[in-house]
């Protein structure tokens, strides 16, 4: 049988492996839940849950979490929440088309702790005029444009570097 002293050290150091795990949040914009459904030519064929799981089968020693929506507000909340988290290494934001639009999306990733890296799937420098300026990149720890989906991947790696 077990000594209970063998079985309380072998769950503490489970539970420092587990403390020690990265924790990386993925957040997508609005219209992103439609990647692979439409407009291939642009950003791929792929869904992003598909893709997703890609990234957790690669990174298996990362806790990595998915958070999409459409309104602006729910994405301030999940920055806010995560911002301040000391076990979040790091947000990986493709913030869509709040990217050229959003004063607020921009105060709160400039309001938390947790460094973000800006993401886009397309060179939206080859793109309409438009979507030339982002509000996100001043405060941004990096930026990635034009890569495809593997951006994502990009922006993982930059924080394993870092
Ligand atoms: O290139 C990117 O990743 C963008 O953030 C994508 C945004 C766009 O507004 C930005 O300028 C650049 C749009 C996401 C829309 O995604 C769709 C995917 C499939 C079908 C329709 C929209």
């Amino acid at each position: 049988m077990k000594s209970p002293y063998i079985k309380f050290f072998r769950i503490m150091s489970i539970e420092k492996q587990c403390f020690k795990m990265k924790y990386i949040l993925i957040i997508n914009g609005p219209n992103l839940n439609l990647l692979g459904k439409r407009e291939p030519e642009v950003y791929g064929s792929q869904t992003f849950e598909d893709y997703f799981q890609i990234l957790c089968d690669k990174y298996t020693t990362l806790k990595l979490e998915y958070f999409q929506s459409n309104h602006e507000g729910a994405l301030l909340d999940k920055i806010h929440a995560v911002g301040f988290a000391p076990d979040c290494t790091g947000i990986v934001l493709n913030a869509g088309a709040y990217t050229h639009t959003s004063v607020a999306l921009r105060d709160a990733i400039a309001g938390v702790k947790t460094p973000v890296v800006e993401v886009h799937i397309s060179n939206v420098h080859k793109r309409e005029e438009f979507r030339h300026h982002s509000y996100v990149s001043p405060v941004a720890a990096g930026v990635i444009f034009g890569f495809g989906i593997k951006g994502y991947d990009l922006a993982i790696e930059s924080f394993l570097i870092g």
